[in-house]
């Protein structure tokens, strides 16, 4: 049977169809970072508890009086998200010991920007990882600080321009690398680190999938396409996340237990950084030379990720 024609019949094993993230949130338009969050709570469905730092994703889904979340959502401060997940796992493990709720498994998630996750929130997920509490933590990266203008972060890439970090007549933008939160992750021996990526749902629904399964704390790195402060048109977002992945800026892998996995999304021979480049304002004004040194970095950055995958050189 032909799974494209016969879509219908398939789909619902591979994708929950429940929204719970409603329509009419106020996110930009062909923002992908929203994409994710709604395939994340697919992934997670109902029994799931989630604790929001103030980011995009807040702002643009609980404008009061309304909300655009089916599950229960806490919107806590820039800088404590992973606290107050830690607290109300804590919680419900002491209600349930009680006996005063059944024994259903609920999941429950923190989640924040690159700044509230590789910034100002850092400490509040080092801690509630090196813990050990059962819950998820999910970075929606889209490579700065969005909802306040586009102020740069640790996730910035390098040579991006931003409000803090502007390109001109004495500057070429980000001057910094990005932060690699995921090897930060890796290095709490937090059980499961993934990175995602929207622009590949089932990949990215199967992470989530996964990271619901693992008693104990893991960890999602999402790459979230803001066409809004990369200034790319707002059809391109799922081109821009797949042309991130398949030049090795954002490669997709996995690691249990400290065991690495490529994805199969991965491919053999990686694209020039520079096709990922082209369609971004915030890069138009790199030269030759500097995207030369970032193309070094991302080779050199991927082969490290094969090298514990024990894969081969992709681009040879
Ligand atoms: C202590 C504190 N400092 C600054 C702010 C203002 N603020 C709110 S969200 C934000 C940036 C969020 O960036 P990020 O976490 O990357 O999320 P994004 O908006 O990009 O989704 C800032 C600076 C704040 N709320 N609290
Ligand atoms: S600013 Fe970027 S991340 Fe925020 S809602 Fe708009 S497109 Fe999405
Ligand atoms: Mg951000």
């Amino acid at each position: 049977m032909n799974i494209v024609e016969n879509f219908d019949l398939y789909a619902p094993r591979l994708i929950n169809k429940k929204e719970l993230l409603s329509a009419g949130h106020r996110a930009c338009t062909g923002c992908a970072e929203v994409l994710a969050v709604r395939l994340m709570c697919k992934a997670l469905g109902e029994n799931t508890v989630i604790a929001s730092a103030t980011g995009c994703m807040e702002i643009v889904s609980s404008m009061y009086p309304t909300t655009a979340w089916e599950v229960p959502w806490i919107h806590v401060a820039f800088e404590n998200a992973a606290a107050v997940a830690a607290g109300v796992e804590a919680g419900l493990a002491g209600l349930r010991k009680k006996g005063k709720i059944d024994d259903r498994y609920i999941k429950v998630v923190g989640m924040a920007g690159d700044g509230g996750t590789m910034d100002i929130g850092f400490q509040a997920l080092s801690g509630a990882m090196e813990r050990g509490h059962d819950m998820l933590f999910v970075c929606f990266d889209n490579e700065a600080y969005m909802n306040t203008g586009i102020q740069r972060s640790s996730g910035t890439p390098m040579g991006a321009s931003t409000t803090t970090a502007p390109a001109g007549k004495i500057s070429s933008g980000q001057k910094t690398w990005k932060k690699n939160m995921p090897e930060i992750m890796v290095a709490h021996g937090v059980s499961y680190v993934a990175t995602a990526c929207p622009s590949y749902p089932l990949d990215f629904i199967r992470k989530v999938e996964k990271a619901k399964s693992i008693k104990g704390p893991s960890y999602i790195h999402c790459f979230s396409v803001c066409p809004t402060g990369w200034r790319c048109g707002s059809h391109l977002a799922i081109a821009m996340g797949r042309l991130a992945v398949e030049s090795g800026v954002f490669p997709l892998y996995e690691v249990e237990n400290g065991k690495y996995k490529m994805s199969s999304e991965m491919p053999k021979k990686l694209k020039p950084v520079k096709d990922y480049f082209k369609a971004q304002g915030r890069f138009r004004h790199l030269g030759e030379e500097e995207v030369k040194t970032i193309q070094h970095k991302v080779e050199s950055e991927y082969q490290k990720i094969l090298d514990k995958a024990k894969y081969l050189k992709a681009w040879d």
